[in-house]
């Protein structure tokens, strides 16, 4: 009750009264809802953390492999690229709290909803089928070739 007095007796009715009355202005909750964005969402790049750790993984590795422990088709995309001596950074998304996340993301991305899921020079390739075709074809051994300069 001191509250409703003190309000009450004031001329002015200052902000701090509106917290202090449980009656926050309307600015408290444009605020509050910046707050629970900016909680979610990595401030410096604007991008979710799932989103920023296949982005960066991408672009740091040459070819990446999003995969399952258990998926007969991650199994055999992987011994391909094991047998031609192809390094790769591989995400098993069975073993991760984020891996649903990822595997929302990376359908948003590629449109492909199922794990293998294979980048190379952070283009998206597709599945273990698509990697044994372009294997197939001689489009992977141009792929995976160093980038020449070009002087
Ligand atoms: N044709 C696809 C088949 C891939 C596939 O069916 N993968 C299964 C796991 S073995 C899958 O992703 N299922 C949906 C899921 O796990 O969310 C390929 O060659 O990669």
């Amino acid at each position: 009750m001191i509250y409703n007095n003190r309000a009450q007796n004031s001329a002015s009715k200052s902000v701090a009264d509106d917290y202090v009355m449980n009656q926050p202005p309307a600015s408290h909750a444009i605020s509050q809802s910046f707050l629970s964005v900016f909680a979610l969402v990595d401030v410096r790049t604007d991008m979710l953390p799932t989103n920023k750790l296949v982005e960066d993984a991408l672009s740091e590795n040459k070819v990446v492999v999003f995969s399952k422990t258990y998926c007969p088709y991650c199994t055999k995309a992987k011994r391909l690229l094991d047998f031609l001596n192809v390094e790769y950074e591989s995400f098993e998304l069975d073993e991760r709290l984020d891996g649903q996340a990822i595997q929302n993301y990376l359908k948003e991305k590629t449109r492909q909803r199922t794990v293998p899921n294979i980048f190379i020079n952070g283009q998206h390739l597709g599945g273990s089928d698509k990697l044994h075709e372009a294997h197939a074809s001689g489009k992977l051994q141009l792929l995976l070739a160093p980038i020449s300069s070009s002087l």
